[in-house]
């Protein structure tokens, strides 16, 4: 039966580079793919290429455990990770291509007084910034998560942080949509092509050298991840990221018996059940800068040692995969969207452990910096500059994961 698939129309072309693009974008992760878009739905420039040095998606979008939320404390921080929530609502419809977006709801539980107070203080906050978050008690948690065990052993449930409309998305698909419409606007995505040098003439970017040769720009944007303290050494300039594994397990297919997402930051773990019945469960980053995709053996133990403790019935069940992403940290652990100091060099990155749920609005608000050459209001606060003047956006907190 399957040979009635052969045949199919590509999704997006495989092109050879062109001698010169309008706008360069390095690497085609959701973030670069989203901004390719972005550029050319809202801004009308479409003579653009995005250069993958593997293949699309392959890099931490494909990796994550897909959870997106947007309670996070800091002003700037809600308003963009909210646009790209509500961006998420109708990304299916805007890509005509189905995401799997699945506002399921999420919770963030609060296992000591501390972390009470901290989630109380950011419902307050997320009902200030537009945000809808509640706080519920422990037996709200357990009504809508039957599996879980709320007194403890070492940490009783005390209620949590729920934001109804959090939830998941297929972390391939969103890159896939993305990079369909790309093509179909006529711009060349361009894999197995690793940019090695960046060409620069009077402080201003010219080019970038890859594998494929060299391409010509007259903007360039490095949205590379894990990857960006590379590039930009390239270009001749340093960031303030520290690159580090995180990873993730699934276990084998069970039936349907969580259908929220839940995270538990004191004990340290996060389960979701995907649309097959895997269990997606993951915890904090390795504590050492590293380019490996792999992870340590000691956070799949101690994890999953949480999440039997937080999930008793889980411990049953056999773990089928691992695997691992670099993420790039910034040290408030908010992203950087900025110009940078060569002319025509924009820089996105420092989305660290949570930069799946953000990609419809990072990509909208990278892909005004790019073309107006100055940030909007979503971007403005996120530049290079706030490390030199001091003015941290701290959301280690509301990060969840551990780094
Ligand atoms: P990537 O998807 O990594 O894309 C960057 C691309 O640049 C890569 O494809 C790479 O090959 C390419 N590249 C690098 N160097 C070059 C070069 N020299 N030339 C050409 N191309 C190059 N976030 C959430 O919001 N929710 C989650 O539940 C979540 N879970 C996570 C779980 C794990 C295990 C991991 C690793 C991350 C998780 N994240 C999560 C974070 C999220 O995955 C990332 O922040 C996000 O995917 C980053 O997207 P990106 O497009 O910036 O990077
Ligand atoms: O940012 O919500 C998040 C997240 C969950 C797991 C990894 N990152």
């Amino acid at each position: 039966a399957l040979r009635f698939h052969a045949g199919w129309e590509k999704a997006w072309k495989s092109p050879e580079p062109k001698k010169r693009y309008d706008v360069i974008v390095v690497g085609a992760g959701g973030h670069g793919l989203a901004t390719a878009y972005y550029l050319g739905k809202v801004h009308g420039i479409t003579n653009v290429a995005v250069i993958e040095k593997g293949w699309l998606g392959g890099g931490n979008t494909g990796r994550n455990t897909t959870i997106i939320r947007s309670n996070y404390l800091q002003d700037p921080s809600a308003a963009i990770y909210e646009k790209a929530r509500a961006l998420y609502e109708d990304l299916s419809q805007d890509l005509n291509y189905n995401v799997m977006f699945s506002p399921r709801g999420l919770l963030m539980l609060g296992q000591t007084e501390h972390e009470v107070r901290g989630y109380k203080r950011t419902v307050y906050a997320n009902n200030l910034q537009g945000v809808e978050t509640r706080w519920i008690g422990p037996q709200e948690v357990k009504d809508l998560v039957p599996i879980i065990n709320i007194d403890g052993p070492r940490y009783p449930v005390l209620g949590a942080l729920y934001q109804e409309r959090g939830g998941t998305a297929r972390h391939d698909a969103v890159a896939w949509g993305y990079a369909r419409a790309c093509s179909n606007m006529g711009m060349d995505i361009i894999q197995q092509c690793e940019v090695t040098g960046i060409r620069t003439e009077g402080g201003q970017v010219v080019g970038v050298d890859t594998s494929k040769g060299s391409i010509d720009c007259g903007k360039l944007a490095i949205v590379v991840a894990g990857h960006s303290s590379v590039l930009a050494e390239m270009a001749g300039f340093r960031l303030p990221i520290e690159s580090a594994a995180l990873q993730a397990w699934v276990s084998e297919p069970i039936k349907p018996c969580m259908d929220v997402v839940v995270m538990a930051n004191t004990v340290h773990g996060y389960m979701s059940q995907s649309d097959k019945g895997e269990m997606v469960i993951g915890g904090g980053t390795d504590g050492f800068n590293n380019y490996t995709q792999r992870g340590s053996w000691h956070h799949v133990e101690e994890t999953t040692r949480a999440l039997v403790e937080t999930f008793p019935i889980i411990s049953r069940l056999k773990m089928l995969r691992q695997w691992g992403g670099i993420v790039d940290m910034t040290g408030d652990r908010s992203p950087i969207l900025s110009k940078t100091p060569v002319g025509n060099i924009f820089v996105n990155c420092g989305w660290g452990t949570g930069g799946f749920k953000s990609i419809p609005g990072s990509g909208f608000a990278m892909a005004e910096l790019v073309a107006k050459g100055e940030p909007g209001p979503l971007a403005a606060e996120f530049g290079l500059n706030r490390f030199k003047e001091g003015r941290f956006i701290d959301e280690s907190v509301a990060a969840g994961v551990a780094h």
